[in-house]
């Protein structure tokens, strides 16, 4: 049986999650590291669009988004019954994350862009994206995780987009008010699947050995 290929890129949020839900059901797939400015031919081969990540299926089926991915995962694998939300409906986390991607995730591409250059835009887009964030804290009123007491979906959907907005100056995130949503997100960091799917590879180059993602031997 050939297995999935995962096109893949350590710091990339719409990656990690894909890792976490494929991390979730021990789903193993020959993981290869890309660097977005010199990408392997074998993913442009497979994707026009070329952004990570990819999983190539071994009936030639390409899932070109990170939500199909995580949809694939879930769908074919214990990951579907540890990520159900014990609050809610799965289909509710998914359009949690669909709402972040569409909502917020601009606000925090400007103001990671343009911290370095214009600080005035890059407050301007941070100010923007504070609403989603406050609307997380207050999902997390009572509850460690976004959908109940039980990590879902939703919070590995979520919580690698938080992160990158935290990274950009974690001394002002950790200064605000939102008391909830810093210890979910420093749990997260902490949490054993995160620091699974963080593993470092070098850069996949055609005819590597393979590596397997998450069992990591070959
Ligand atoms: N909607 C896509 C977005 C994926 C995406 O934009 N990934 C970025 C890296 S974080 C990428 O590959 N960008 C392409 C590039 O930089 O060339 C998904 O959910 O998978």
């Amino acid at each position: 049986m050939t297995r999935p290929i995962l096109y893949s890129f350590r710091r990339c949020p719409y990656a990690m999650r894909a890792r976490l839900a494929l991390e979730a059901g021990d789903i193993d797939v020959e993981l290869r590291e890309i660097v977005l400015r010199d990408k392997a031919p074998e993913l442009l081969a497979v994707s026009e669009k070329a952004t990570v990540p990819v999983l190539v299926l071994d009936d030639g089926t390409v899932l070109e988004e990170s939500l199909d991915v995580m949809r694939w995962a879930l769908g074919t694998s214990d990951a579907g019954k540890k990520l159900t939300p014990d609050q809610g409906h799965t289909r509710d986390a998914i359009a949690l994350i669909a709402r972040m991607d569409a909502d917020f995730k601009p606000h925090l591409d400007a103001y990671k862009y343009l911290y370095r250059n214009d600080q005035g835009a890059a407050f301007e887009a941070r100010k923007k994206a504070l609403a989603f964030l406050y609307e997380l804290d207050e999902m997390l009123a009572g509850q460690d995780y976004l959908m109940g007491q039980k990590r879902s979906v939703a919070d590995i959907g979520v919580a690698p987009f938080v992160r990158q907005f935290a990274h950009v100056d974690r001394d002002w995130f950790y200064a605000q008010d939102w008391e909830n949503l810093k210890p979910w997100l420093l749990a997260f960091l902490e949490s054993e699947p995160f620091k699974r799917i963080m593993k470092k590879y070098p850069k996949w180059v055609a005819g590597d050995a393979v590596t397997l993602f998450p069992t990591e031997g070959v």
